[in-house]
């Protein structure tokens, strides 16, 4: 049986070149400019600052009270998890359409979204060390893919995100506390270290750093609306906002194929051994569990793609009964040749095509 999802049809469906598919493959990250509109980035950057200012109301976070000065407003927080569980403008950029354009290409067809982080970073704050997000957000089979959508300009100066190009190609590297669990099997590797303090600013005092050096480091700046793309196991780090007046906000999402079995919900208690029910189908389909958006933004889990599960499969060398060929080394003048084989069911046996067609005489 075959297995083809037909993606939704919209005239501003975002393609992805098979060169950017290689780029992703081989350095761990694509970068895709304007993917975003700018009116769309606009909206989710006022959205961000009333949250900031308390002008609207969130479950789970506290209002500001009411005589708090400026300087407190803006210092309220640096970043929001997971805001898309209880915020419809949030769970709209989580599944952005264009941005799942691309998730389908990379790792798809089938995506599940899983978690979202919307980043304030005003000057002189933020910042984060040499870290995997695998290490953080373990899937089965591990297929985690982040989308940093750039909310304002981000670059070297406000605190962009660096990679480290080619660093996707790595394991987890695991915590020295067997508690956190693995992402690969428990001692399958002979010569994996342990790391300490992933995230942690301080390249000394994070020893994933020493990983990272093995690696060339590169900015990846980015205007408003672009958005990178990249690997779970790449190393990527930020540093804080060193500009006087710049705030560096970004919206950033993290998915996985939805057929990895995800024990994972941000810390928060789930029942059973798998959070995949907490968790959205974007594109595609799964038979693993999955939850719908709380707050209706289109997305498969709402509007299931069409799949068509039949027709031939290609087959990889097998004969027209879709048994495999033998291939048979013949001595001749040549070094050695190799002949395919063909089953004769008249005399069930195994045939060189030369004595097919000789009417079954032995070459
Ligand atoms: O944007 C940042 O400062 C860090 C983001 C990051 O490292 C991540 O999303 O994994």
């Amino acid at each position: 049986m075959s297995y083809r999802v037909i993606a939704p049809q919209r005239a501003d469906r975002y393609r992805v070149t098979v060169d950017d598919y290689i780029h992703y493959q081989r350095y761990g990250y694509l970068i895709v400019r304007d993917l975003v509109p700018l009116e769309e980035v606009e909206e989710l950057k006022r959205h961000a600052m009333d949250l900031l200012y308390g002008r609207i109301a969130i479950p789970g976070i506290d209002p500001p009270p009411p005589d708090a000065t400026e300087e407190q407003l803006l210092g309220r927080f640096t970043r929001v998890h997971m805001l898309h569980r209880v915020d419809p403008v949030a769970e709209r950029f989580l599944l952005h359409p264009r941005i799942l354009d691309v998730l389908e290409a990379l790792i798809g067809p089938d995506v599940l979204a899983l978690q979202t982080m919307l980043f304030f970073n005003p000057p002189g704050k933020g910042g984060q060390g040499w870290h995997q997000d695998a290490y953080y957000i373990t899937t089965y089979p591990d297929t985690l893919i982040g989308a940093w959508l750039a909310i304002d300009l981000a670059d070297e100066e406000n605190g962009c995100l660096w990679v480290a190009p080619g660093s996707h190609c790595e394991p987890i590297y695991p915590d020295p506390n067997p508690e956190r669990g693995y992402v690969h099997a428990d001692g399958a590797f002979a010569d994996l270290e342990t790391v300490e303090n992933v995230s942690h600013l301080d390249d000394e005092i994070n020893t994933l750093a020493k990983v990272a050096r093995k690696y060339e480091w590169v900015p990846v700046v980015l205007e408003p609306g672009s958005v990178v793309f990249f690997h779970g196991h790449l190393l990527h780090r930020s540093y804080p906002n060193r500009s006087h007046d710049r705030w560096r906000r970004a919206f950033v999402s993290h998915y996985c194929n939805a057929r990895s079995w995800v024990p994972w919900n941000h810390g928060i208690p789930y029942e059973g051994d798998s959070a995949n029910y907490q968790h959205i189908l974007a594109r595609g389909t799964t038979h693993l569990p999955y939850a719908k958006p709380r707050f209706g933004t289109p997305c498969a889990a709402l509007e299931p793609p069409e799949v068509i599960k039949k027709g031939t499969p290609l087959r990889m060398m097998g004969s027209e009964s879709g048994e495999m060929q033998p291939v048979a080394q013949v001595p001749s003048g040549r070094p050695t040749e190799v002949r395919a084989l063909a089953w004769d069911p008249n005399d069930q046996t195994w045939r060189t095509r030369k004595e097919t067609q000789s009417g079954g005489q032995r070459a």
